[in-house]
């Protein structure tokens, strides 16, 4: 094995050399339920158990919705959304919990809660999140956006979008270690469909060698994205054919963790891309 294939995170040490699925697990309230929030805390559970069953290597659980445009949540509604689950999976289960936040308060919220790994968008810029990442054993996953959710998409630049990627991550990696993060702890992540047009995409995933160079293992996250509705000019409906591609081009191209709703069958997919590598 590779020394950069190794991963540490939180209760759990992950040989990064086999292709790992990270499942989405969204923790949003039912609005057709007056149900409230046992309900949703319980829907996501189960939802989570299910892609556990699948093949789901991580679970990562959000509470606040990235897309281009979602509407923010605040940060009690994201708490009591996303602890609860936490809590509960960090019994029932025995994959990795990862959290989906950029808010300093809900990382140290759930990692008290038993999250193993930090998944921010925002790659640990918000005031004290080094710190509270640093003060921990969970791994982190540092992402590149240009810009922020609300307005990333209306006019993304780029003069080399690999190389302007590649130079934020070794930024933040560097930071993540002068804090005191140790390297064995780090994944990154190009950020697909964070302030990118088609072409800067598909840019990213020629180019994610470049980004591979750096020395960690590469998260990915190309799942139902819009940039795989421009190229087939399917809905987010019928992305599951082109989202299995993007998962297979990823690890070919040396990502080692895909992010993904559909887990059975890029689980399956990737067995095929694993057998081939
Ligand atoms: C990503 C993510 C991604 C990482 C989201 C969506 C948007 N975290 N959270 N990478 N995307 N690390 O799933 O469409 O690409 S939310």
């Amino acid at each position: 094995m590779t020394q950069s294939s190794l991963f540490h995170c939180g209760r759990y040490q992950l040989d990064l050399s086999r292709p790992h699925v990270m499942g989405i697990v969204n923790v949003t309230p039912d609005s057709f339920s007056d149900g409230g929030k046992y309900e949703s805390t319980e829907k996501a559970v189960e939802h989570a158990l299910k892609l556990v069953e699948e093949g789901a290597d991580i679970l990562d659980i959000g509470g606040e919705s990235t897309r281009p445009g979602a509407t923010p949540v605040s940060l009690a509604d994201e708490l009591d959304r996303v602890v609860p689950v936490i809590e509960q999976l960090s019994k029932l289960t025995q994959v990795p919990l990862s959290i989906d936040t950029y808010k300093p308060q809900v990382m140290q919220a759930a990692l008290d809660a038993g999250a193993d790994l930090i998944n921010d968008v925002r790659a640990l810029q918000e005031p004290g999140a080094l710190e509270i990442a640093a003060r921990s054993t969970a791994g982190v996953c540092l992402m590149h956006m240009q810009g922020l959710p609300a307005t990333m998409q209306l006019d993304p630049q780029y003069d080399d979008v690999v190389a302007e990627v590649r130079a934020f991550l070794a930024e933040r990696m560097a930071a993540a270690e002068a804090a005191g993060i140790s390297r064995s702890r780090i994944l990154l992540d190009p950020g697909f469909g964070f302030g990118k047009r088609t072409e800067h995409n598909i840019a990213l995933l020629q180019g994610l060698p470049e980004i591979l160079s750096l020395g960690r293992p590469l998260l990915v996250g190309l799942s139902r994205k819009s940039v795989l509705g421009q190229i087939t000019g399917g809905d987010v409906y019928v992305r599951l054919h082109a989202s299995l591609a993007a998962s297979v081009i990823s690890v070919m191209k040396g990502a080692r963790i895909v992010r993904v709703h559909d887990v059975k069958a890029t689980a399956d997919a990737l067995k095929v891309a694993a057998a081939v590598l």
